[in-house]
């Protein structure tokens, strides 16, 4: 039986987080490589990414978080309206989207990219749509999605459903993924203390849920949540005995070792067995 594993491409690894629609394509490189290598020692990637500067900038600046706001407000929000922001938002992602499938396909990756407009309402865990692509697919195959402007099926009309939330489903859902493993820009994992004041040694390896932490959210350009989401994503995933790790993506041999399962820099989301939840 082959591996399966679920990997998040984090926004702020694989873009420019603070340039509009500037990808990372050496990042992005290097990381494709490290999926090649998984493939090869028998380990599918159902891969995730975020979307960075190709999407939280502009998300931002139109509320589109929030799903519909009021036309007097809507007009003040910038250039365009919120349904022009949506197709802009949506074809950016795809701009990045095509970045990371033109890096797994130079390396003869099999892959296919399933945008989630196309197959996903609602935002959250709680979003809607079916995984059977992902669960179906073959032996060999890396399937690929990433985080979208969806439309929702109440009064908000749309909003952001997070490769975050998307992960967290995915890990739990579809049968026999061993592990979950986000590779994130910038920190080694999560920290004890805000990455500006941090030293090596603040390098939380194992996080439990009583752990308390400074996660560093930064509302200012990322509109679905920081490291606290991915955390929290994570230890749902946890709680269904699936091995969670975070890990600087900016080392990509780290993100490999946590795919096979090897010991790496990183922190471990750690929930007690007698907690877990049946998959
Ligand atoms: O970077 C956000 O996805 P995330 C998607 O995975 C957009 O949280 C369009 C802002």
């Amino acid at each position: 039986m082959r591996e399966r594993v679920v990997i998040k491409w984090g926004g702020g690894l694989i873009t420019k987080k603070d340039v509009l629609k500037e990808p990372q394509l050496d990042v992005i490189g290097s990381l494709a490589d490290q999926i090649l290598e998984c493939n090869r020692g028998g380990i599918d990637v159902i891969l995730v990414h975020g979307a960075g500067s190709f999407g939280h900038l502009k998300a931002k600046t139109y509320r589109l978080a929030e799903g519909r706001v009021d036309s007097s407000e809507a007009n003040l929000l910038g250039p365009l309206t919120q349904d022009e922001a949506i197709e802009e938002v949506r074809n950016d992602m795809m701009e990045l989207n095509r970045h990371i499938m033109d890096a797994l396909t130079v390396r003869d990756i099999s892959a296919v990219s399933l945008p989630p407009h196309q197959w996903a309402t609602d935002t959250g865990t709680a979003f809607k749509g079916s995984l059977e692509h992902f669960i179906q697919a073959p032996k060999g195959i890396t399937v690929v999605t990433f985080g979208d402007v969806v439309s929702c099926q109440d009064s908000r009309e749309f909003g952001i459903l997070s490769g975050d939330g998307l992960v967290a489903r995915l890990a739990v859902e579809v049968p026999h993924v061993s592990r979950l493993v986000f590779a994130i820009g910038g920190v080694d994992g999560v920290l004890a203390v805000p990455p500006v004041n941090a030293g090596p040694d603040d390098l939380i390896e194992i996080l439990t849920p009583e752990h308390v932490f400074d996660g560093e959210h930064e509302s200012a350009i990322d509109v679905t949540g920081g490291i606290g989401l991915k955390v929290d994503r994570g230890f749902y995933v946890a709680s269904h005995g699936i091995d969670v790790i975070m890990v600087n993506g900016g080392h990509p041999s780290r993100v490999l070792r946590a795919c096979k399962g090897s010991e790496v820099r990183g922190t471990k989301l750690s929930v007690p067995s007698s907690d877990f939840k049946q998959r």
